[in-house]
C-alpha cells in the first residue's frame, strides 16, 4: 500500500494533489488546523475518500503523534509518501508576519523532518518539500537548478532555510528527500488575494459590478502555469531512484500589465495604459477605467524578473506544463464570470 501524508491539504496544492493521488490509489491523510468553522470548501468533494487529522507545522508534538498513528497501520513493504505542502504562503503578507512565517515556513520543515527521524521511519519514508522560485531572488533569468539563491522577504528567507536543511538531512541521514524549486502556478481555487484569481476576479466583478481592479506593481514579470500540472511534477520527483531537487516552470514570463491585457481580452476589452507609476491607469476602447494602482498592493521589496527553465525536469522527469499561461488564465476569467459567487 502506498500512503501519502499531506500537510497543507485543505490548500491550493492540497486539493489538486489529493485528486491525482486518488487516482493512483493512495491511502491519504491530510494534516488540518483547527478552525472555529470548518476551512475544507476546496475538499469538500473528496471528504469521504482521505482521513483528516488535526496539526500544526509549529506543534512537534502533534507532528510526532500522526507520524507514530501512521507507523501502527503501516505493513512491512508499505511506503510512506510525505507531500509537505503547509505554508503561509503569501509573499505580501509575510512581510506583516515575518516572526509567524519562519515558525511555519523553516521550523515547520525542521520539526517534520525531525519527526520522522524520531519515529525512526527514514528507510520507508520519501519527503517532498515545497520551495520556490522566490528563493531566487533577483537573481538572472532563467533561472534553473544552479542558480543562487537571493531571498528578498520573510517568506523567500523561511523556505530557503527549509530547503538548505533539506539538503542537510538528506546528506547526513540518508534521507529521501526532493525539494520542488516551483515557479508560480494557479487555478479556478486559487487563494483571492494572488494575482492570476485577483485579476480573473476583477474581470467578473467589472462585467457584473462596474468595479475598478486595483493593483500594485505591474511591472514585475512572473512564469506560471497550472497548479495540477506541477502537481504531477511532485508526484514524480519522489518516484525517482535518487532523490534530486528539480525546477518546474513553464518558460514563458509576462508582466502583471500583460496579464491585466490578457484576462479582460477573454471579455473583448482592449486595454489601453495611460499614466505611470501610482498614476497609472487601464482604459477600455470606449474610453471606461477598468484597472488603477493602489500604492497598499505594493511591497517593502520587491522579485522583479522570475522565468523558470525546467530541463532538468523536463529531461529526467519526463514532466512538461501541458496547460500554456493564456490557457489557465481564460479557464480563471470563465470560472469567474459563470459563477455565481461575485
Ligand atoms: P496555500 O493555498 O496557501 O495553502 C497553504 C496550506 O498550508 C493550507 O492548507 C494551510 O491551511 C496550510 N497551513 C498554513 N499554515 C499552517 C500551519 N501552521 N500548520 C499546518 N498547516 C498550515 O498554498 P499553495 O499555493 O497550495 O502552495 C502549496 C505549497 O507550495 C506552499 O508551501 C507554498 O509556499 C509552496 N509554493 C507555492 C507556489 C504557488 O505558486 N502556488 C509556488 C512555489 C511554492 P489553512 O487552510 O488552514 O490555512
Ligand atoms: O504576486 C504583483 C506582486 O502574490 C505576483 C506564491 O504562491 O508564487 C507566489 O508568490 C506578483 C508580485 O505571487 C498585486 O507584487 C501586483 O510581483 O500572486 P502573487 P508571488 O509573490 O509571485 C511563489 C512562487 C510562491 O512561492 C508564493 O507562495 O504580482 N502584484 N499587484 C500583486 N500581487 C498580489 N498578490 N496582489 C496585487 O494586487
Amino acid at each position: 500500500m502506498k500512503i501519502a501524508l499531506i500537510t497543507g491539504i485543505s490548500g491550493m496544492d492540497g486539493y489538486n494533489l489529493v485528486s491525482f493521488l486518488l487516482k493512483k490509489e493512495y491511502k491519504i491523510i491530510g494534516i488540518i488546523r483547527r478552525t472555529s468553522l470548518f476551512n475544507l470548501t476546496r475538499l469538500e468533494k473528496y471528504r469521504e475518500k482521505i482521513d483528516l487529522v488535526y496539526g500544526d507545522m509549529t506543534d512537534t508534538s502533534s507532528l510526532n503523534h500522526i507520524l507514530s498513528n501512521i507507523k501502527k497501520i503501516m505493513k512491512e513493504d508499505d511506503q510512506l509518501e510525505i507531500y509537505h505542502l503547509a505554508a503561509m504562503s503569501h509573499v505580501g503578507i509575510s512581510f506583516e508576519m515575518p516572526e509567524y512565517t519562519s515558525q511555519v515556513v523553516a521550523m515547520g520543515m525542521l520539526n517534520l523532518l525531525e519527526a520522522v527521524r524520531n519515529q525512526n521511519m527514514i528507510k520507508y519514508t520519501r519527503i517532498y518539500n515545497a520551495s520556490t522560485s522566490e528563493m531566487f531572488g533577483n537573481q538572472q533569468s532563467p533561472q534553473n537548478e544552479m542558480t543562487c539563491f537571493d531571498p528578498k522577504s520573510p517568506y523567500a528567507v523561511a523556505k530557503t532555510f527549509a530547503h538548505h536543511m533539506c539538503q542537510v538531512y538528506r546528506d547526513s541521514y540518508d534521507m529521501f528527500i526532493c525539494s520542488g524549486l516551483l515557479f508560480n502556478h494557479s487555478d479556478l481555487l486559487r487563494g483571492e488575494n494572488f494575482i492570476l484569481r485577483k485579476i480573473a476576479m476583477g474581470v467578473a466583478k467589472y462585467q457584473k459590478n462596474k468595479k475598478i481592479l486595483k493593483l500594485g506593481n505591474l511591472n514585475a514579470k512572473r512564469d506560471i502555469g497550472a497548479s495540477r500540472d506541477y502537481i504531477e511534477g511532485m508526484y514524480l520527483m519522489l518516484q525517482q531512484e535518487k532523490p534530486e531537487d528539480f525546477v518546474l516552470a513553464t518558460g514563458t514570463q509576462y508582466t502583471i500589465r500583460e496579464f491585466v491585457e490578457m484576462a479582460f481580452q477573454v471579455v473583448n476589452k482592449t486595454i489601453t495604459w495611460k499614466g505611470t507609476g501610482l498614476n497609472e491607469v487601464g482604459y477600455d476602447q470606449d474610453g471606461n477605467m477598468l484597472v488603477q494602482v493602489d500604492k497598499k498592493y505594493f511591497r517593502p521589496n520587491e522579485v522583479n524578473n522570475l522565468l523558470g527553465d525546467s530541463t532538468n525536469a523536463q529531461e529526467k522527469l519526463g514532466w512538461k506544463p501541458k496547460t500554456t499561461t493564456k490557457e489557465l488564465l481564460k479557464e480563471m476569467v470563465e470560472y469567474e464570470l459563470n459563477n455565481n459567487h461575485i
